[in-house]
């Protein structure tokens, strides 16, 4: 048996902060849903499994609904099954798309969040799929509470859309604990964008990620997975790219460099070195999208924060139909100062030298737990990037900030005032 397995898709979004150049009608959810739909005939799968989200919103019920449709069609065409569950974002569009069109061999599972099973048979084999869909936009329960796996020798895939380890999340929260201990040799999670995995010696349960990367929280390659299942034997997995578009952080120490030139001249090092790592799982990649983080000691430091790198947003890089673009330069350099010579003294400069040096021994004066503190009221009340819900779906890049982020910020913040203070009193 040959499962394909997503999650995620968002019909309706298309991959975020790319430049005009870099778009392409293929960086749509749209998109990926057909190369999807191609890989599943290419690699002639029996089944085609899609763990919830796959419509963004209600608003974008007519966008999915042609190539939902069109491309349903194509896998029953070809003798491949689809099973689905709605999620969060397309509990109520789902379930609308499959009352109005009744599609061979296409099936949503756990309507009004009631488990169901369906059972896909084959020759040589069968195998049950046991789904559960989202009943409204949020649901504080565990699903599992209401879910008993009937053992009858025949193998189980489960199909959940759920928050697993976040007890208080909205999203159907579970623990991936109890995933491994209820039944399913394979559970087929949906939700959080990246993949992710839990096992034990019989099962696995695991978080596709979405076969689009669609904004830069989404970093590394993305596409979706293709389980092997043997009659009677250990289901194996592997991972086929099918975004066109891959986010990645790319640290750069401007350590020694000490005129833009010369970190214009490791940057391009560095966009080559990861285009040919990234061009080893391409698939269909089209933008590598880096966000740079420059650090280090540099005489350049002030230079850089004053004016950042006006010429930044030009920069790309080519290689083997790839083009890499710089989406964003962070500048967290360090001045080259002598911290101790600076610290002697009470002028403000002094002053902040000191406070510096604590931060960076690690201590923790009284200014860091108030850093932390309006940081995490700042989060509180901050729209979620790409989902517009404050307090929603918390991903792992969107985690109220710790003492660590508050630390690095003011770090950040007490280098640049110390260069200009400086700056000014020269
Ligand atoms: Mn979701």
């Amino acid at each position: 048996m040959r499962i394909l397995c997503t999650a995620d898709l968002h019909i309706g979004r298309i991959s975020s902060r790319l430049p005009r150049e870099a778009e392409s009608p293929e960086i749509t959810a749209r998109a990926v849903w057909k190369r999807l739909v191609a890989l599943a005939k290419r690699e002639k799968v029996d089944a085609v499994a899609v763990a919830g989200d796959v419509i963004d919103a209600s608003c974008n019920y007519f966008e999915a609904f042609g190539p939902l449709e069109a491309g349903l069609l194509e896998l029953a065409e070809e003798g491949i099954d689809s099973f689905f569950v709605a999620g969060n974002h397309d509990f109520d569009s789902l379930p609308r798309f499959f009352d109005q069109m009744k599609i061979p061999r296409a099936h949503l599972l756990g309507r009004g969040a009631k488990w169901e099973r369906q059972t896909l048979k084959r020759d040589g084999g069968s195998l049950h799929i046991d789904g559960w869909s989202f009943p409204d936009k949020s649901h504080a329960e565990n699903p599992l509470l209401g879910y008993k796996c009937a053992p009858d020798g025949t193998p189980v895939l489960g199909l959940l859309h759920a928050d697993v380890g976040q007890p208080n999340s909205s999203y159907a929260p579970c623990q991936s604990g109890e995933l491994l201990a209820a039944g399913p040799s394979v559970w087929l999670l949906g939700h959080i964008h990246k993949t992710h995995e839990w096992r034990s010696d019989a099962t696995l349960a695991f978080y596709p990620g979405s076969p689009q990367a669609l904004d830069p929280g989404e970093r590394d390659a993305h596409g979706a997975w293709l389980i092997d299942w043997p009659a009677g034997g250990v289901p194996t997995r592997n991972h086929h790219p099918l975004s066109t578009v891959r986010y990645e952080n790319i640290e750069l120490k401007a350590d020694g460099h000490d005129d833009v030139a010369e970190i214009e001249a490791a940057l391009h090092r560095l966009l080559e070195d990861r285009l040919a790592a990234c061009a080893k799982e391409a698939g269909p990649l089209e933008a590598l999208m880096c966000r740079v983080l420059l650090q280090g000691r540099t005489k350049m430091h002030s230079q850089l924060v004053r004016s950042g790198w006006p010429r930044i947003e030009y920069l790309s890089r080519t290689a083997q139909d790839i083009t890499a673009w710089v989406e964003r330069v962070e500048v967290d350099t360090r001045p080259v100062l002598d911290l101790d010579l600076l610290a002697q003294g009470s002028s403000p400069p002094a002053l902040l030298a000191s406070l510096l040096l604590a931060l960076d021994r690690g201590e923790a004066p009284p200014l860091l737990a108030h850093a932390h503190q309006r940081l995490r009221d700042a989060f509180l009340t901050m729209p979620i990037e790409g989902d517009g819900e404050p307090g929603g779906e918390a991903e792992p890049a969107q985690q109220s900030p710790d003492i660590g982020d508050a630390r690095a910020l003011l770090l950040r913040q007490g280098y640049k005032l110390l260069a200009q203070l400086l700056e000014t009193k020269s």
